[in-house]
């Protein structure tokens, strides 16, 4: 597909700094940056060179700029595609950019040039997401799985894998084209080899996509425990800052308050919650309720004990419950600072930790020990991970359809059924990577890129 129009806009953050990028791109890019560029005549030069000059908006001179030219297809976009790099005043960019409009070009879409690099092959639908991801990734595990999808990920191993399934469409849609004659140009046993290798690879994609939510949004780990057990202090130790409340009533936090932080590479997201009692408060128990929910969809609990108050009958019946509800935690007793040696002495058989959130002791064990139980570190960098939800589902409608196609194989169904469930799942396999596009599918996908990407 060929775009008529010339694009701009703005690839750099916007605010000042000390350079900022405009790109063109299209067919004229070039020609219409030379109208308004006074130095060397841009045409004429080769492509991957920069240039010296100045834009002029008839004699007054805007700024004094750097172009860098890309001639197509050796461009992000396969187009043309200029970059001038400015100095990062505000004022300026807004002048060149809107005199490279009145010049011919057209202010761009969110996610314009991506998208343009997608349409004309440049990469296929999931990688053109990576690169949003890549730029949104604000830790060492977001930034791995954007880098490996925007690199190809697990597009090329799909694409084979469809093409083999093309393969057996094609064959049994010519059976459908003998009619009456009993032909089978399809080999039965291969495709359901075919199938069985695609489950394989649908299943290793799937499961990793746990992994990869968490690396790209963030390990959710909600800190729970009795009012009062020091759940607000132990947060802000851990984020070092003084983010929630923090008192000695019970029953001060009533909402979860939620903060990230990177620890060694991998963000957390941890979520200070309601201490967990019977109420007649409403809305303190609206906030215990609150609790409860968060603590079912988290990836790690931390529980907070407070032994002062709290007998070890207590604490032994809570880490039952909380065995009970399948998710890993961290028992955790707090205010280490207020205990004797016969207190931590009797409590040694539960495996907890020890720590003082007030006076920051323990912060730095407990960080590690919440490292280890949602174990993200044996992940290689050549481990293939999905981390788009888009992906997931569509990787799991390809699944359904080719348990339908397997069903149908063992079973008296016509090959025009046959036929259909393996275009389903070519359909879906094919939308992860655009091989199958809509333009829903792709407004969808652009329009939450900024303006410039
Ligand atoms: N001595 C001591 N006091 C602590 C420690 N951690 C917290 N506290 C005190 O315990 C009280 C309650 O602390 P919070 O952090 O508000 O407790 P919480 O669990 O968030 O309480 P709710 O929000 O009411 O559920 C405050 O007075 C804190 O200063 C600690 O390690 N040692
Ligand atoms: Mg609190």
């Amino acid at each position: 597909m060929t775009n008529n129009d010339t694009i701009v806009a703005l690839a750099t953050p916007s605010g000042s700094g000390a350079i900022g990028v405009i790109r063109l791109s299209g067919p004229d890019a070039i020609t219409i940056t030379d109208k308004v560029f006074k130095g060397k005549n841009l045409a004429k030069q080769a492509s991957h060179t920069i240039h010296f000059g100045t834009i002029r908006d008839g004699e007054a001179i805007l700024d004094e700029v750097l172009v860098s030219l890309f001639i197509g297809p050796h461009s992000y976009t396969k187009e043309h595609v200029v970059e001038i790099s400015t100095h990062g005043s505000p004022y300026i960019i807004e002048s060149i950019i809107k005199l490279l409009i009145r010049s011919g070009a057209r202010a761009a879409k969110p996610g314009e040039f991506t998208l343009r690099a997608f349409l004309n092959g440049g990469m296929d639908l999931s990688q053109a997401e990576a690169v949003a991801d890549l730029i949104a990734s604000n830790s060492a595990s977001s930034h791995q799985v954007a880098m490996q999808q925007m690199r190809g990920g697990f597009s090329n191993e799909l694409q084979v894998l469809r093409e083999q399934l093309i393969h057996f469409a094609s064959m049994i849609e010519l059976e459908l084209d003998f009619g009456e004659e009993d032909v089978e140009f399809a080999n039965r046993d291969q495709l359901r080899d075919l199938i069985n290798k695609i489950h394989r690879v649908l299943y290793r994609l799937i499961s990793s996509f746990e992994q990869g939510n968490v690396m790209k949004n963030g390990v959710p780990v909600v800190i729970a425990g009795k009012p009062n057990v020091g759940k607000s202090t132990l947060l802000n130790a851990l984020l070092n800052e003084e983010r929630a409340i923090v008192s000695e009533i019970a029953g001060t936090t009533r909402d979860t308050i939620e903060d990230e932080m990177s620890i060694k590479g991998v963000v957390f997201r941890f979520i200070d919650t309601a201490g967990i009692r019977e109420t007649a408060d409403i809305i303190e128990a609206k906030g215990v309720e609150r609790t409860r929910e968060k603590m079912k969809q988290a990836k790690l609990i931390m529980y907070l004990f407070d032994p002062v108050v709290q007998a070890s009958e207590e604490i032994s019946e809570q880490l039952e419950e909380l065995k009970v509800l399948g998710i890993p935690f961290v028992g955790i007793v707090n205010k280490k600072d207020l205990l004797d040696v016969s207190l931590i002495r009797s409590l040694d058989s539960f495996n907890l930790n020890f720590i003082s959130a007030k006076e920051k002791e323990g912060i730095d064990e407990l960080k590690e020990e919440i490292l280890r139980k949602v174990n993200l570190h044996k992940i290689n960098n050549d481990d293939v991970i999905v981390s788009n939800i888009r992906h997931v589902e569509a990787l799991q409608k390809t699944e359904e359809a080719l348990e339908r196609v397997l069903y149908g194989l063992d079973n008296p169904v016509t090959s025009d059924f046959l036929a259909m469930d393996i275009k389903q799942a070519l359909y879906y396999l094919g939308e992860i990577t655009g091989a199958v596009t809509t333009d829903d599918l792709l407004d969808n996908i652009f329009s939450k890129f900024c303006i410039g990407k």
